[in-house]
């Protein structure tokens, strides 16, 4: 079956059980995360076949990690590493607002070497995604995620590149000279306003965004635009997705869902109307329901938030 393959890191997450500043004590929850791994699970949710490629520790929370991913029937490349996990602080500050704080240097992840990037599952794959996160790590990750978009672009595999720009982890001008070349390489871009604006300084409004990430390169940019939806560039057409309106609960992770669903059926063979509209469902379970992928759907979910009636019986 047509795979998507993607490269990044896992991070153990410990998100405070109640609302309130964490410097007073909580209780935390230990889960996982990693923008590239909650693509994988999103697509394989939607019976898409998937595969994620990363460095884990030798210890249990490298376990943890596997065996999560396993569970969720994503294919595992993983090099183990003596190195710990990241971690990922999560305070929920107030109800609505959460803060992150990362504990992620001298971390497995962040040894990703190029020798961790198989050629021939890049090579087999139907779509190659990666996003400005690994690169953002050190200089192994960067040269192992441009291993693999070099080993994509021989094998005429489409790359698939979301900026998600993270601010703890480097700077603008910093992300914009590596982010570059990679976007260069790509065929479809994910971006939200402020993160295309990276590549396409002098463009404002989501159309002169899409047309600007174009211009470089890409046959197809997206433009995230939260509540309003999504702006996509798609061979020279232009498609506009309403948002689907929901109660935003913990909006970490809508972006990577959107992505799951927008590659999940671009792997089903589906049209962009069909894309866009699955990748906005997607969206919409990740920001009302806790994590960043746990509340994802799967194919008979789809049509859930269809429903008006809160309980379906
Ligand atoms: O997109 C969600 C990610 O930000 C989260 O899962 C953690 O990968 C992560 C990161 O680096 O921020």
């Amino acid at each position: 079956a047509p795979y998507l393959v993607t490269v990044g890191e896992v991070l153990g997450v410990l998100s405070a059980s109640e609302p309130g500043p964490l410097a007073l004590g909580s209780g935390l929850r230990l889960g996982l995360a990693g923008a590239e791994s909650n693509v994988a699970v999103g697509v394989s949710r939607l019976g898409g076949s998937a595969t994620w490629i990363g460095r884990v520790s030798a210890d249990e929370l490298g376990e943890l990690i596997l065996r999560e991913l396993r569970a969720e029937g994503v294919t595992t490349m993983a090099t183990r590493d003596p190195a710990p996990t990241s971690l990922l602080l999560k305070e929920r500050r107030t109800s609505t607002h959460s803060r992150a704080r990362y504990y992620r240097t001298h971390t497995a992840g962040s040894r990703l070497a190029t020798e961790d990037i198989p050629e021939d599952v890049v090579a087999g794959a139907a779509v190659l995604h990666i996003t400005g996160i690994t690169p953002a790590l050190g200089p192994g990750p960067a040269a192992a995620v441009r291993k693999a978009v070099d080993i994509a672009a021989d094998a005429g595999v489409p790359v698939s590149l979301d900026i998600n720009f993270r601010s703890l982890l480097w700077s603008e001008a910093e992300a914009r000279t590596t982010l570059l070349p990679l976007l260069r390489m790509s065929d479809l871009v994910f971006a939200g306003p402020h993160e295309a604006r990276l590549a396409v300084p002098d463009a404002d409004d989501p159309e002169a965004l899409a047309k600007g990430i174009c211009d470089l390169g890409p046959a197809g940019a997206v433009i995230k635009l939260g509540v309003e939806g999504a702006y996509a560039l798609l061979d020279g057409n232009q498609y506009r997705q309403p948002a689907v309106p929901v109660r935003v609960h913990d909006s970490v992770g809508a972006g990577d869902a959107f992505a799951a669903g927008y590659l999940a059926e671009l792997l089903a063979g589906e049209p962009p109307e069909r894309r866009l509209r699955t990748a906005a469902v997607l969206g919409a379970f990740a920001v009302s329901t806790t994590g960043d992928w746990e509340g994802l759907p799967n194919r008979s979910e789809l049509a859930l938030l269809d429903h008006h009636d809160d309980v379906v019986r």
